[in-house]
């Protein structure tokens, strides 16, 4: 007995991409369904992005679901590049006039779910065995396992929100398919930990012994990183050698502000680049990480999806309450001209920000040039200053 489920459109993924797409939708009286393998709390519970762009708390705003981020969110005006002791600070709003906001994904997913419960919103979890069906037709559906029963969920489109290890992207044909990928030979541990941060804007330092990030949540709160090894269990980092490294490598000046304590979130992520093309395939939208990854060097994971949301909604609303279409016919070229250049830009700066294993004496000497040639030159410093804030919207 299969249980059929109607729907405008139907989100696979109700991580932020899925989230603000539906709440987007619905503000604009579209209906939608949200799909997860996971439940809300284990969604809520996932230590990501802590860096929004204008753009983004902007997108936030026009979704009604920014009182909070307003209330909490902590401006930032600037941030530091370091490279061996030397220190260039990144002057967001004197080279750009603007800034960007420290609001953890974590809260930014909270509020959207608090709005979509709110609303009333059509959500499925813990869903096993989804498969998308029909795209090329006027009538896609998707199939999925849920409390032990068969659904089936008849839409007019699929949002495929469902991150890079979703099943969406991988429903379009290979023959159609084109993936670009570049893994990083290193992967980032990052802590939480309920300590005042070490300094009031965002340190981002390469060391001889590797890269650093002194993030933050909260004026009590730090979030905190180190490069390790592509093969490092958070098992090989017990706090006492993090710290160690950690302020090794912000510095002894810095170091000595630092204020340590034990932490109570800890955890490895691999580092790749990654673009899927094309970002439509029939009646399917692929959105946010199911479609594209970036380094977190940069910041951008979190707003490139919200960047994708905001033309995908305005593609999907066009349809519904205009009958116009040049948005959604338009919407992968637009998104992914965007994406390239987001890209470029984290992949530029892990680049600079990293030591590469197999990386030549000269190559760290052009690191340590590149850092020299930002620290020395606005139109340098202004270029990544461009970047971090966030590109325009197209
Ligand atoms: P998400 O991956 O967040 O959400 C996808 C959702 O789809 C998940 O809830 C998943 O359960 C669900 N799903 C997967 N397969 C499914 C299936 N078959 N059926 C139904 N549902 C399915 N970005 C930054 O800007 N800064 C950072 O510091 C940063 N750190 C990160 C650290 C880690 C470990 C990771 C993995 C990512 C990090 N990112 C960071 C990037 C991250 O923030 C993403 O860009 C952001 O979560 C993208 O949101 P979504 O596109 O919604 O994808
Ligand atoms: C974070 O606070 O988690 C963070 C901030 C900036 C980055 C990456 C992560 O580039």
């Amino acid at each position: 007995m299969t249980k059929t489920l109607k729907t405008q459109v139907c989100i696979v993924g109700s991580g932020p991409s899925g989230l603000l797409l539906a709440q987007l939708l619905a503000n604009a009286g579209v209906d939608s369904i949200l799909l997860d393998r996971k439940n809300r709390s284990y969604i809520e519970s996932r230590v990501r992005a802590g860096v929004l762009e204008s753009g983004t708390v902007a997108a936030l705003e026009e979704a009604g679901v920014a009182s909070r981020l307003h209330a909490e969110g902590i401006p930032h005006e600037g941030f530091d590049l370091a490279f061996d002791g030397a220190r260039h600070r990144i002057d967001l709003v004197g080279l750009t006039g603007k800034s960007v906001t420290v609001y953890g994904q974590t809260e930014v997913t909270k509020d959207l779910f608090d709005a979509r419960y709110s609303a009333g919103q059509q959500f499925c979890f813990d869903v096993e065995e989804v498969v998308l069906h029909d795209l090329k037709s006027a009538n896609p559906s998707v199939q999925f396992m849920m409390d032990g029963e068969k659904h089936n969920v008849c839409c007019d489109y699929v949002a495929g929100c469902d991150g890079y290890h979703g099943v969406s992207r991988s429903a379009i044909p290979a023959v159609v398919l084109r993936t670009f990928e570049r893994e990083y030979p290193f992967g980032w541990l990052g802590i939480l930990v309920d300590q005042p941060p070490v300094s009031d804007e965002l340190i981002y330092a390469n060391h001889e012994h590797g890269f650093a990030l002194a993030s933050m949540r909260s004026e009590t709160r730090s979030r905190y990183y180190v490069q390790c090894d592509i093969n490092d269990k958070v098992s090989d980092w017990p706090d006492e050698r993090f710290w160690q490294e950690f302020a090794l490598r912000l510095g002894p000046e810095t170091a000595a502000k630092l204020q340590t304590g034990d932490s109570f979130e800890k955890s490895v992520a691999p580092l790749r680049s990654f673009v899927a093309e094309p970002m439509r395939y029939g009646n399917l939208f692929l959105a946010g990480d199911a479609a594209h990854i970036v380094p977190p060097t940069g910041a951008k994971g979190l707003n490139l999806a919200v960047a994708d949301i905001r033309l995908l909604s305005r593609g999907l609303i066009e349809h519904y309450n205009a009958g116009k279409d040049d948005y959604l016919d338009n919407y992968s070229s637009s998104v992914l001209n965007r994406v390239w250049k987001v890209e470029r830009f984290s992949w530029q700066l892990s680049k600079l920000m990293h030591q590469f294993p197999d990386n030549s004496p000269f190559e760290k000497r052009m690191q340590r040039a590149e850092f020299d040639y930002i620290a020395s030159s606005e139109a340098a410093s202004k270029t990544i200053a461009e970047n971090y804030v966030g590109l325009p919207l197209e």
